[in-house]
């Protein structure tokens, strides 16, 4: 999607700091990290949110959350927390779905 900044990511065009990539599946840190690991999880294609997802895209939310696992484990991070916001009153900002993959302190909850 044109103005997507995670498409963009995605596609190479705007530079971000990658920890993984498969032909579904991107992964980067966040520009505001909110613990000493943070990464975000995104899919290469535009889905806008959780909430935007068909049965079409089960596949694909199986493999983020799979790549999150496997991002966990190759950063040693035994304990770790995956946040999706869905929604501007739960905090997403960008309109692209991702997982934040938070870990390397202890994470709290509920959280806030
Ligand atoms: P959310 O608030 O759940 O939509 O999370 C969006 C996250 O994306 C937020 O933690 C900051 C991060 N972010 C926004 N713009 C950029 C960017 O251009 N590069 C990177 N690496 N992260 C970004």
């Amino acid at each position: 999607m044109a103005d997507c900044i995670f498409c963009k990511i995605a596609a190479g065009e705007m530079r971000a700091r990658l920890v993984y990539e498969n032909d579904d599946v991107v992964a980067f840190h966040d520009l505001n990290p909110q613990a000493p690991a943070h990464i975000l999880i995104i899919p290469r294609r535009h889905v806008a949110s959780l909430s935007a997802c068909s049965e079409e895209d089960g596949a694909l939310l199986g493999k983020l959350q799979l790549a999150a696992a496997a991002i966990a484990k190759e950063n040693k991070l035994e304990n770790f927390r995956l946040v999706l916001n869905n929604g501007k009153g739960a905090g997403q900002s960008v309109a692209h779905l991702h997982y934040h993959l938070l870990g390397g302190r202890r994470l709290n909850w509920p959280p806030g």
